[in-house]
């Protein structure tokens, strides 16, 4: 059985994306599942194609995405990819989409494949601050989150898929104000718990870790 997990390269005028740092630090082999690490570009349509051209080689069993979400505390498993782009900086090539829907014949939504749920009740009980997300933002993360759910519902394909969005590392905070960080160590260690998860769960738990605003 084998894992896709991508990761991004940097953006925004920070110096590193923890996303594809930590994924990288991931081993090959987990509970006797092949880790295939890839790292995409944040920008428009070219991440996806890389996923896609992957997906079509690699014949992965689950794709896991992770990104970069810079200010949050925790690692977020996201529940929903969202049909549009409303980029508030530009890609790294200088797009810059507002307001326009991703796939025009596409759901408004839909939810991850990964038992999200017990992703995280599985990092807290290791110690690692988790949540659930309901909002990928609307950047190149929730594209990618979305093109991929889209692409394997078309496309009828036996894949489970989700979206993985985790904090700054301290080293990307040390000039700003007052913002949250997690140690690549810390991070790496809760992807590789996620993959776990995700092997050892096609479906999720019915726990209680809704929000209310
Ligand atoms: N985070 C961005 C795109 C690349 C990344 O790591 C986002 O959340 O959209």
């Amino acid at each position: 059985m084998k894992i896709l997990i991508t990761g991004f390269d940097s953006f925004g005028g920070e110096k590193m994306n923890p996303s594809y740092e930590s994924v990288k630090k991931l081993p090959d082999k987990i509970l006797g599942w092949e880790v295939v690490k890839i790292e995409i570009p944040t920008v428009i349509n070219k991440s996806m194609d890389k996923i896609v051209n992957n997906i079509k080689k690699i014949k992965p069993d689950v794709v896991i995405c992770v990104g970069q979400a810079g200010g949050r505390s925790c690692i977020t498993p996201e529940k929903i990819a969202i049909n549009i782009n409303d980029f508030a900086i530009e890609d790294n090539e200088g797009n810059k989409v507002v307001g326009e829907k991703i796939q025009q014949e596409g759901d408004d939504g839909y939810f991850s494949t990964l038992p999200v749920n017990k992703i995280v009740e599985d990092l807290r009980k290791k110690g690692i601050p988790s949540d659930i997300s309901y909002t990928a933002g609307t950047f190149v993360c929730n594209d990618v989150f979305y093109n991929l759910m889209y692409y394997v519902k078309k496309n009828k394909l036996n894949i489970r898929c989700g979206f993985i969005h985790i904090p700054f590392v301290f080293e990307q905070v040390v000039d700003k104000k007052n913002t949250s960080a997690m140690t690549l160590e810390m991070i790496t260690k809760g992807l590789d718990n996620v993959i776990r998860t995700v092997i050892q769960n096609e479906t999720d738990t019915k726990s209680n870790l809704g929000t209310i605003c």
